[in-house]
């Protein structure tokens, strides 16, 4: 049985096939991708009405290809309080928002109880708002910054009213890269056991991968291994969103962007590889609107969504500050042959 039979036929692939992918030719790449997305999803794809929160940018950690920590390149640090969050939400909820994406810097300053209770004020006075929040970054950074376990950290979050979890700070697992572009933050077994903790709990999170820096194509494919593995175990992820790195302002110095050849491959790939996981968004924040739409032609099946503003990746170069707009949205989905369905944070339809 060749390797396009065998994908083909809904059978997994090994580590050395899903690196032998990459060979493949593009196009042929993505009609086995296209494949398993028409059997999971038929021809629709996700989107959610969000609004991304980033309550602070100082950052106790050093990660080289951030460009939003105000200990890095950012001169401007800000910390919001809790009144400034609390207009975000009133304003955004008012255009009919239905989850709050809150991702903060690593702040040693602030107090373990201001990271908490965001959560609880947005849904003492949102109960219908869906709270996904804190990294696997965060939480390890909490623990260690306030001397508590990850399960108590976790217990917290359930307490304060976090409904899910983000995938970010997953980076690349590869221990070698890891340590080079971020060294101190979460271990790779670190992100992947607070996961999998969550998911004991009955939660759901996400899963990123931050890639076209200076990992390699096995690095990829070992990632994805990876998760492929906890998620055999939990069931708890989602979605997986592998994230374009973006080149400025930061401290990792790539000279040679990624081309859209090899995003397209990486995301076709994980959509075989990864046959566990449902959904694979492509996030059009990192990857341009443009080549997220035709990601859909390569096993995406999610957009996310308006996402309203955006700090972490438009301070590296993304075009992606003030969100997108929902007409437009669903109008660029619909044109490229894909029929927009609107979901809630779980996945559930919408509408
Ligand atoms: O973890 C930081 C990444 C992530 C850069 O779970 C960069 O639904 C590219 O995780 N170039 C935060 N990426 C964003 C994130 C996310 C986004 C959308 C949806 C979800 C979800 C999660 O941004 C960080 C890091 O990997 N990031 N700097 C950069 N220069």
């Amino acid at each position: 049985m060749s390797l396009r039979e065998k994908i083909e036929a809904g059978e997994r692939v090994s580590f050395d096939e899903a690196l032998s992918l990459y060979d493949m030719d593009l196009f042929e790449l993505g009609s086995l991708a296209s494949g398993i997305r028409e059997k999971l999803h038929g021809k629709k794809t996700y989107y959610n009405i969000n609004r991304h929160i980033n309550p602070t940018n100082i950052c106790a950690d050093v990660c080289k290809f951030c460009a939003y920590s105000a200990t890095r390149k950012n001169p401007n640090q800000y910390t919001m309080t809790h009144e400034q969050i609390m207009d975000i939400v009133k304003d955004a909820s008012a255009r009919d928002i239905k989850e709050v994406h809150i991702v903060s810097a690593h702040n040693p300053n602030t107090g373990l109880e201001w990271y908490l209770e965001i959560f609880k004020k947005i849904k003492t006075a949102y109960p219908h708002l869906h709270v996904k929040a804190l990294t696997a970054a965060e939480i390890d950074f909490l623990a260690r910054h306030y001397g508590k376990s990850y399960d108590e950290i976790l217990d917290l979050m359930v307490e304060y009213g976090v409904d899910s979890m983000p995938g970010g700070g997953a980076e690349i697992f590869d221990e070698e890269v890891r340590d080079y572009i971020c060294k101190g933050k979460v271990s790779s077994d670190g992100w992947l056991e607070i996961h999998k903790k969550w998911h004991e709990r009955g939660k759901k999170s996400n899963v990123t991968m931050l890639f076209g820096h200076v990992e390699s194509r096995a690095n990829r494919i070992d990632h994805m291994m990876r998760i492929r593995e906890l998620q055999d175990m939990t069931g708890g992820f989602n979605c997986f969103i592998p994230l374009v790195y973006q080149k400025e302002n930061n401290y990792l110095n790539i000279k040679d962007p990624i081309t859209a050849n090899e995003i397209l491959k990486t995301m076709a790939i994980s959509r075989i590889v990864l046959d566990n996981v449902p959904n694979l968004k492509a996030y059009w924040v990192t990857s341009t609107v443009g080549l997220a739409l035709v990601a859909q032609e390569f096993g995406a099946n999610d957009l996310d969504g308006t996402i309203e503003k955006e700090s972490i990746n438009s301070a590296a170069g993304a075009k992606s500050a003030n969100g997108v707009k929902l007409g437009d949205f669903t109008a660029l989905i619909k044109n490229s042959g894909f029929v927009p369905v609107e979901r809630d944070s779980l996945y559930n339809e919408l509408g």
